[in-house]
């Protein structure tokens, strides 16, 4: 048998790993390059749930769904709901999915994570097809915008040796210290950035015009739109100077570039916007028609795959999820006590619900108020298949230990569709249908012959909602932690912002919001603006931080629209 799986995590990498004499080894070849991040490297050092338990008492597997099912038939179908999120990234995880929609349970629809920036997207493209990572490393120049490679992504690293590099991003993170050009500019702003940067492509007369009449006919409107901006006011307002633009366009002139862009951009409520605007500029610089040229998102990992369940139910948004209105909940790959936005309402939402059900691998604030706790085999010892990101490779992920504890999704779907007598087919018959998209096309070039919208052009922004630009205000950043996987494994404790503050190393602030408050110890850094608050996602209450409004497109929460207040304790 293969000692080759894939990891299991939500992650750009999607590395393919080998299982070697009980230890988790990085596979030589491939974009893994022989490294593993650390999460890997430790993953079998976290304690995992190892037993059920019913209201605090240990009980057998057997008794775990036994009680599973009598509280599904307590429950009026309609009154149940099943809240997944991206705790692992197989394919099969979504065999419970097929069994809740089956039964007639509510499902949950938007997104905590990429949803605002898909949707600008598509209003642009007509779909969202990923920059695959063979053409990011053709490319000479590479923008990373808002994302945080050495962190989330850091099998692209070797990609960038050797290239220009330039970074668009509030903080000066690891790639914008060794960056041929850093932007350090105020949050939420890029939209205007990226309008100004195709205005000056106009002025500078570098578009290429036949190809923008084929392929975006209306430009000529779209750069009378950039011009409502006046320039220098706000310029001053984004603190982005005019010196900075033009350094910027002088490196990315008659070059093969590849825009990386990563969440950042996007947890606003127009986050559609940013992306599209960002979108636009790829367009003018002529980047969705070459080699080595694009733009890099998290895209929809799943193209050209489908589904082989069924998932058609009644759904409720995931980032302000109504939990009172539900008799009993079942929480599969997914902390929302942690990871939900605005984790107070949460909290006093769902301890309301009769029953709730929680099926995962670790402990966390979610296990913690559940009544029923069912452990998961981790991706180990369960059969799976994924889907990555970045590149169009099928990764099997096939059991390569066993353990005597936890149940897989299959084998706890298989049982429920047992007992209430739901179709389910073998899960060989599933890993084959998932294996025979293992060829299928992902172009190289997307969009090199023109855009999927109803009439191939790409759709402009008409009006520009750009944000006020507020100044003395204080912005939340709360970006993913090198230690910890959103709220798995070493979760960050700290408030991280710079001496102008007049705070000292370790000593404990109130951090406020409109929405909630939390107290933390400061960790100086003097790689944040004056005006950037860091807080990493899995902080423990930093979401009682942050608001469950939804973004204007793409359902998403927006975890960086709340303005923070910091105070001595
Ligand atoms: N180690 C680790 N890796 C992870 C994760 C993890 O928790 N830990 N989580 C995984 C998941 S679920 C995801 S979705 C990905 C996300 O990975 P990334 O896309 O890298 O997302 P973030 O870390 O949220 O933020 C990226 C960058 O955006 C910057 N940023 C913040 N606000 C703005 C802004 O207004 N404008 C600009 N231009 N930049 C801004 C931040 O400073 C940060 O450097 O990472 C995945 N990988
Ligand atoms: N403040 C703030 N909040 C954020 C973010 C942020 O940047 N800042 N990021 C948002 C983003 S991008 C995301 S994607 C979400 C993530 O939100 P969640 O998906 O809720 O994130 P995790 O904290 O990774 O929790 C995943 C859970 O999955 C379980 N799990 C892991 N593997 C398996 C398995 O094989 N089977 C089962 N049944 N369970 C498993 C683990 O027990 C773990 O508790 O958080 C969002 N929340
Ligand atoms: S970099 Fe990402 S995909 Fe690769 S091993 Fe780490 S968490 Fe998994
Ligand atoms: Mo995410």
């Amino acid at each position: 048998m293969s000692n080759l799986t894939a990891c299991p995590l939500d992650c750009y990498d999607a590395c393919e790993i080998l299982y070697e004499n009980g230890k988790i080894t990085p596979q030589k070849n491939g974009h893994t390059n022989g490294f593993l991040c650390p999460h890997l490297n430790h993953y079998e050092n976290f304690h995992q749930i190892q037993n059920p338990r019913y209201k605090g008492v240990e009980i057998s597997m057997e008794d775990a769904l036994l009680k599973l099912v009598e509280i599904l038939e307590t429950t009026p179908k309609d009154k149940s709901l099943f809240y997944k999120s991206s705790g692992n990234f197989g394919l099969m995880q979504d065999v419970t999915t097929h069994f809740f929609a089956s039964y007639g349970a509510t499902l949950t629809d938007g997104s905590l994570c990429d949803g605002a920036g898909e949707a600008g997207i598509i209003e642009g493209r007509g779909s969202n097809k990923n920059m695959p990572l063979s053409e990011i490393a053709k490319s000479e120049v590479v923008i990373v915008w808002g994302r945080n490679p050495h962190t989330t992504s850091s099998h692209l690293l070797p990609l960038l040796k050797d290239k220009t590099i330039i970074v668009i991003d509030p903080v000066k993170t690891k790639i914008a210290k060794v960056a041929d050009l850093h932007i350090q500019l105020k949050p939420h702003t890029d939209l205007q950035l990226a309008m100004f940067l195709s205005r000056f492509l106009f002025i500078e007369n570098s578009i290429d015009e036949e190809y923008l009449k084929e392929f975006a006919s209306e430009y000529e409107d779209f750069y009378e739109l950039t011009q409502t901006l006046r320039i220098k006011k706000t310029l001053d307002k984004i603190d982005v100077s005019l010196g900075q633009i033009g350094d910027l366009l002088a490196y990315v002139k008659d070059k093969r570039v590849a825009i990386v862009c990563g969440l950042g951009v996007q947890k606003y409520r127009n986050g559609a916007d940013v992306m599209r605007a960002i979108d636009a500029f790829a367009l003018h610089l002529g980047l969705f028609a070459k080699e080595g040229c694009g733009v890099a998102y998290l895209g929809n990992s799943r193209e050209g795959v489908e589904s082989p369940f069924y998932t058609k139910a009644k759904k409720v948004s995931k980032v302000d999820t109504k939990f009172s209105e539900f008799k009993s909940v079942f929480i599969q790959g997914a902390n929302p006590l942690s990871q939900m936005p605005d984790s107070t309402r949460v909290a006093m939402e769902i301890s309301s619900v009769k029953n709730i059900v929680y099926f995962g691998l670790y402990e966390n604030e979610s296990s913690a108020m559940a009544h029923l706790v069912i452990p998961a085999k981790n991706f180990l010892a369960k059969n799976d298949v994924r889907v990555s990101y970045s590149h169009p490779k099928m990764m099997p992920m096939p059991k390569l230990k066993e353990c005597e504890f936890g149940i897989s999704e299959y084998d706890l779907s298989a049982y429920l569709c047992n007992e209430f007598e739901i179709e389910l087919k073998t899960q060989e018959e599933y890993m084959e249908h998932f294996l025979s998209f293992s060829s299928r096309e992902i172009e190289d070039i997307p969009y090199a012959k023109g855009f999927d919208t109803d009439d191939g052009e790409f759709e402009y922004l008409e009006e520009l909602d750009a944000n006020k630009v507020k100044s003395d205000v204080l912005y939340l950043i709360t970006i993913k932690s090198p230690k910890s996987l959103n709220s798995q494994f070493h979760r960050q404790n700290h408030v991280y912002l710079n001496k102008s503050h007049g705070f000292s190393n370790g000593e404990m602030i109130n951090i406020s919001s409109d929405n909630g408050n939390l107290k933390l110890e400061v960790q100086l850094n003097e790689d944040l603006r004056d005006d950037c608050v860091l807080i990493y996602s899995g902080t423990k209450g930093v979401n009682a931080l942050t608001c469950s409004f939804h973004s204007y497109e793409g359902k998403n929460a927006i975890y960086q629209e709340n303005r923070i207040l910091l105070s001595r304790c």
